[in-house]
């Protein structure tokens, strides 16, 4: 296998990397505005990677302004400079619509253009996207252009057709083979490691209780990639709910012992958000654990799916009031460590606190 060229910094000793450093340092002091006013003189000096990092935080105002519009500026140059990173964060941007309008062509156009110029993970998603797995991995020098010519979009984004009622009132379903194993492994990939002790919300803030003792990781548009905007557009054909009204997915993760005790989803009220959250949407990762039911106690349901299935449910009832019957609860994984991918849907644009 070829080794990826742009992790940042490792092939580029001769030029930026000592002042790249120097914006570690400043960022490890927790002096943002002189590391990003440093970056920001990196990349108008031409540097790539500089473009690149200040781009992604630029995205998220991670450490920095929030400014998409600039940041998608910065990754184009850098796309234009053969920056494998960049061109695998424009596919991202591209296949979510996220701040330019939804493009898959383009999104995959762009993940072969990262891949060609050595960016892992645009090299690990189509591999993933187009189904060739271990092999595509074993071989020298994959075709990358015959690789994104054998994605089939359409297949990635239509839903299972078999679905399961688990119970009428709450509404709850479970849909079988939502996911391939190879999906499930490369979504746990995204979120290990990035995992932090889970908070819970009350309606006003968020915060640690003895009720939730699991760990949890939003995604936003620089953790995601290609695979995770495929995913949630398939939930989306799933539930019949668009994208826009997706809150960020998560990654759920119990390790022995860990729980989320019973709660409601539903939020209709709570303080700075705009609509209710009328649909919860899990699916399971892996099942080589026990424990970690998922149990409605209020309608005696319990259940859990194995390794690329979903369950998912109504937080409303048909009259759109909040459901108390969807009570419900992450049961104490017994062994082994348990996965989910989670999906909050609202009843319009979510557009987060405000
Ligand atoms: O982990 C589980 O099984 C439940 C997750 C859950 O209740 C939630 O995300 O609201």
């Amino acid at each position: 296998m070829q080794t990826a060229p742009n992790v940042h910094g490792a092939l580029r000793i001769g030029d930026a990397a000592p002042s790249l450093r120097r914006v570690q340092e400043l960022d490890g002091q927790a002096q943002f505005d002189e590391a990003v006013e440093l970056l920001r003189r990196l990349a108008g000096g031409g540097d790539a990677a500089a473009m690149v990092q200040l781009g992604r935080r630029l995205l998220v105002g991670h450490n920095a302004p929030f400014e998409p519009q600039e940041a998608i500026q910065l990754l184009m140059m850098a796309v234009e400079r053969n920056d494998a990173d960049a061109a695998a964060q424009m596919a991202t941007l591209a296949a979510a619509g996220a701040w330019m309008p939804q493009n898959w062509s383009a999104a995959l156009d762009f993940l072969q253009q990262g891949a060609e110029l050595g960016s892992a993970s645009a090299r690990g998603q189509l591999l993933l996207l187009a189904g060739a797995g271990r092999q595509g991995l074993a071989q020298p020098a994959p075709n990358w252009k015959a690789l994104r010519e054998s994605v089939d979009l359409a297949a990635w984004m239509s839903p299972p057709a078999t679905r399961q009622p688990l119970c009428e009132s709450p509404r709850i379903r479970l849909a079988r083979d939502f996911a391939s194993p190879q999906t499930c492994q490369w979504l746990i990939g995204l979120g290990r490691g990035k995992v932090k002790p889970a908070m819970m919300y009350d309606g006003k803030s968020s915060r640690f209780t003895a009720e939730r003792s699991n760990s949890d990781y939003f995604f936003d548009i620089v953790g995601a990639d290609v695979v995770v905007a495929l995913i949630r557009q398939r939930i989306s054909a799933l539930l019949k709910m668009p994208t826009f009204a997706m809150e960020p997915p998560q990654m759920l993760h119990y390790a022995p012992g860990q729980e989320l005790r019973a709660h409601y989803d539903h939020i209709g009220g709570a303080t700075g958000y705009a609509g209710e959250r009328i649909a919860t949407f899990l699916l399971y990762l892996n099942d080589d654990y026990e424990g970690g039911e998922l149990e409605f106690p209020k309608v005696g349901l319990r259940a859990r799916g194995n390794t690329g299935d979903c369950i998912y449910f109504s937080n409303v009832d048909l009259s759109g009031q909040r459901d108390k019957l969807t009570l419900h609860s992450g049961l104490a994984v017994s062994r082994g460590e348990k996965w989910l991918f989670s999906q909050w849907i609202h009843d319009r644009t979510f557009t987060g606190m405000n």
